[in-house]
């Protein structure tokens, strides 16, 4: 069906944002200022617009005010090639979001496998390079989360990356095409792109950035989507190399939650 987000015919998208996200969505530590909820709404609306006019089909999840993080959909369910891996989330409190996802899944022809207790996975410890998989440790994603992947994907390589200090995997790196990662420049990510490259068995590009904000892009169709310049200095800059159309989009409200860019869709 789809090779993730290099070739992707279907964007799965929560279709809004609770109430609930602005006082109960999880996070490390207290934002400075609050979440301000109606922009947070504001900037998933036009995520969703740029993502529909860059995917043939946007499927939506109903939005729950139970979940408070519900529109996380990445960290929800892994889908790559005709395989697609229900996540068992990390925190208790986001386990229930795997309902509304299995369901809208189902109506896609998709092979379909869960994680079991007492492996834990976030969808966001797991970075796909086009070529092979890593999977990040971390407090979220256990070993036994990372043996799922490795079960449910085998035609690929999996390597574990040990995450300490952030939440996940891809809020310190991400891919830019299938040759390319953007890897933030500070301690955590030195450490983790150290670590991955000991067990790459390619060999990629490294883009390097000065701020967290900036490392986690969305690759889609040939095209990135990056932090807007009004919320990271000169963004823009560090993707001229790639030669490729960029989009820019805000996600203020949701860093507010360690919410990144790549967390508000499972591509596929
Ligand atoms: C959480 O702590 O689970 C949410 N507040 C943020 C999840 C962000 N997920 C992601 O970047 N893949």
């Amino acid at each position: 069906m789809s090779t993730g987000p290099f070739k992707c015919k279907y964007a799965l998208i929560c279709e809004g944002v609770p109430d609930s996200f602005a006082s109960q969505s999880l996070r490390m530590r207290e934002p400075d200022e609050p979440i301000d909820i109606e922009l947070a709404r504001h900037q998933h609306a036009e995520y969703i617009k740029l993502v529909k006019s860059l995917v043939e089909n946007v499927i939506t999840i109903p939005c729950d005010e139970n979940y408070p993080d519900c529109v996380f959909v990445e960290d929800i369910a892994v889908i790559l090639d005709d395989t697609a891996l229900i996540c068992r989330p990390g925190a208790e409190s986001r386990r229930g979001e795997v309902d509304a996802v299995r369901e809208k899944l189902s109506e896609l022809k998709l092979h379909t496998i869960e994680v079991r207790a007492p492996a834990t996975l976030d969808g966001g410890d797991v970075l796909f390079t086009g070529k092979e998989i890593f999977v990040g440790i971390s407090d979220r994603t256990n070993m036994d989360g990372a043996k799922a992947v490795a079960q449910a994907f085998p035609d690929y390589q999996v390597s574990m990356v040990k995450i300490r200090g952030d939440l996940h995997l891809k809020s310190v790196l991400t891919m830019v095409d299938t040759e390319t990662v953007v890897v933030v420049g500070n301690d955590a990510g030195k450490a983790v792109i150290e670590n991955m490259q000991s067990n790459c068995n390619f060999v990629y590009q490294k883009i390097t950035v000065p701020e967290g904000g900036a490392c986690n892009c969305v690759h889609i169709n040939g095209s990135i989507i990056h932090r807007s310049q009004s919320e990271v200095e000169d963004v823009d800059k560090f993707f001229e190399v790639m030669n490729k159309p960029t989009y820019q989009v805000d996600n203020s409200e949701f860093t507010k939650a360690d919410g990144c860019l790549t967390c508000r869709s499972v591509l596929f």
